[in-house]
């Protein structure tokens, strides 16, 4: 089979698994603060994913948020970046808006991306140079807007007295308004359809951008950090995706002017 259709396949029957391992007993652990949570289905959506990846295709690279190849650094050949539930948040708290995300790499450079709103059983899919497609339906481009005419994605936990937030509250005050969804997977996917302009977030890990971040390429989006840097899958990083236009506002008019607070925050993210 096809790399493409067995990653697709892959993704749906993880997402089948995961409906039914919720339903059984969910036990939650915490990792790095209170906050921050991980539970039994986390662990075995991921270890599904990699038990049937590792069967198929030996050969290829892993890199997952419950602790698959966090060392590797040399992309040569495939490699698989996997959250096996982005929100988990949303996943413990409403049982719905979390989604599995998986983004396909050949020596580094995006081959597919998969973002599976697992409860609303919606496929977001890419095969790079191929289009993006919700389910079925095409995507179109994306189209350029004004930020003050947009809608922004941002976690308001960043602006709730945190150092960044004198750099992240004027874009909220210019825009139209802001959402937060709780899973930057669905947030990326979101700006992909055009239902966000933006989403503007000052720390993902690879696994939490990676399949989205292919599905918005395919659309014309643009993904960068927030000095303008492209985002890499080795390294976690500040985020900004959007369409062209709004990118371009954020990226020249909020951000640079912030360069000399900025450039520091991200020294730290190489560990
Ligand atoms: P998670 O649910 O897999 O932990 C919430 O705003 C979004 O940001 C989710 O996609 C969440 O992923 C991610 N997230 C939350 N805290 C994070 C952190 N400290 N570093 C990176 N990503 C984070
Ligand atoms: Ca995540």
């Amino acid at each position: 089979m096809h790399l493409y259709d067995y990653a697709k396949s892959l993704v749906l029957e993880a997402g089948n698994h995961l409906r039914q391992w919720m339903t059984e007993t969910l036990d939650i652990e915490t990792k790095s603060n209170p906050n921050d949570l991980v539970t039994n289905v986390d662990k075995a959506v991921e270890q599904f994913l990699v038990d049937q990846i590792t069967s198929t295709y030996p050969q290829h690279q892993i890199i997952g948020e419950e602790g698959h190849g966090h060392d590797v650094t040399a992309l040569e050949g495939v490699t698989w970046v996997i959250d096996p539930i982005d929100g988990t948040l949303n996943f413990v708290h409403q049982s719905a808006n979390f989604a599995i995300s998986v983004g396909v790499f050949k020596d580094g450079k995006p081959y597919a991306g998969f973002v599976y709103d697992v409860m609303a059983d919606t496929l977001y899919h890419a095969k790079a140079g191929f289009g993006a497609y919700k389910n079925e339906q095409l995507l179109e481009p994306i189209e350029d807007t004004n930020l003050a005419q947009s809608i922004v994605g941002m976690n308001a936990n960043w602006l709730a007295g945190k150092k960044i937030s004198p750099v992240l509250t004027p874009i909220i005050q210019d825009s139209r308004s802001a959402r937060a969804y709780g899973s930057a997977a669905l947030e990326i996917v979101h700006v992909a359809t055009g239902q966000l302009a933006a989403y503007i977030t000052p720390r993902l890990q690879p696994w939490d951008f990676a399949g989205g971040m292919i599905i918005l390429n395919e659309v014309g989006g643009i993904a960068t950090n927030f000095i303008g840097k492209p985002l890499e899958i080795t390294h976690p990083d500040s985020v900004i995706v959007a369409n062209k236009a709004v990118h371009e506002t954020i990226l020249n008019d909020y951000m640079m002017p912030n360069y000399d607070f900025l450039a520091p925050w991200h020294k730290n993210y190489k560990q």
